[in-house]
């Protein structure tokens, strides 16, 4: 499992604060601290913000850049913004996100060629988000097809089913669920398969538990990578659990012994 850390999201209160006073201390700790803690990849989104995007996404990269080196995921659903970051990014990075609409694919697939990037695609078009998993796969195909056409390597592509808050969308939990079974069997070998993890517990009570329950079973379908919360120590315990069970990181005695601090 891939994860990518959710919490450098100007969705966060304080992450707001530390965007608005250029607090580079503060966004530095929270990078170290997600990938002490097992992200492999973080996720930087500016949120509303009364500057500039693109200024912002571009402090962002050179701040969490400074502090630790995984790929780093330009969060935006503005191109402009996402170019910007890639372009202050010096190592590996990860555009998201396209939906299959043909403009956003036109506009992302050559930035992710240009710089070598990982795309992530919302299985999603110019209709909205789709009802059930076979309008969900339909779409898939399509981006797919378009990133095929575009000589995009299946590895560099991730496809997003889009979790929705089961207190909102209840059924559409499980058909993101099906969803990815529907993914995998797109074409050989499967691209990889991602979600947006927390989406699923907003507006409820006990989220954690709603997180890793619906974790699990993600993975049990074929999700190969999360952008996630890897501060919540439960969460990481229920996913290196259900790789070991699904076959997919060697058992020892002792996996779950105290991890160090994060
Ligand atoms: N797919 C892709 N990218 C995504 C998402 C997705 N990026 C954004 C989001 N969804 C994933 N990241 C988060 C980050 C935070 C929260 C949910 C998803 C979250 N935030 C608190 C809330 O809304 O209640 C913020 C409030 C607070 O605690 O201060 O839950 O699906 N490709």
């Amino acid at each position: 499992m891939f994860v990518i850390g959710e919490r450098i999201n100007g969705m966060f209160r304080s992450v707001a604060r530390a965007i608005r006073e250029r607090d580079a201390a503060a966004i530095a700790d929270l990078a170290r601290r997600q990938v002490a803690a097992g992200a492999q990849a973080l996720d930087l989104n500016t949120g509303p913000t009364g500057d500039d995007p693109a200024e912002v996404m571009t402090w962002l990269v050179q701040t969490v850049q400074e502090a630790v080196d995984v790929p780093l995921s330009m969060d935006s659903p503005k191109p402009a913004v996402v170019a910007a970051g890639l372009r202050a990014c010096r190592g590996r990075a990860i555009i998201n996100s396209t939906t299959g609409a043909r403009e956003r694919l036109d506009a992302l697939l050559p930035l992710a060629q240009e710089f070598g990037a990982s795309l992530i695609a919302l299985t999603i078009d110019e209709r909205g988000i789709p009802r059930n998993a076979a309008a969900r796969a339909e779409i898939a195909l399509g981006i797919v097809a378009a990133a095929v056409e575009a000589g995009l390597p299946t590895d560099r592509l991730y496809l997003d089913p889009i979790v929705l808050p089961v207190s909102a969308a209840q059924d559409q939990c499980r058909e993101a669920l099906e969803a990815i079974g529907a993914f995998r069997s797109l074409c050989q070998p499967p691209p990889h398969i991602l979600i947006g993890l927390s989406n699923v517990s907003q507006g409820a009570p006990n989220r954690p538990l709603i997180n890793r329950t619906y974790l699990v079973m993600a993975m049990a379908l074929g999700v190969d990578a999360a952008i996630a919360d890897p501060l919540d120590r439960d969460l990481m315990d229920a996913l290196r659990t259900a790789s070991i069970l699904l076959n997919q990181e060697i058992y020892a005695e002792g996996y779950l012994q105290p991890q160090p601090a994060a």
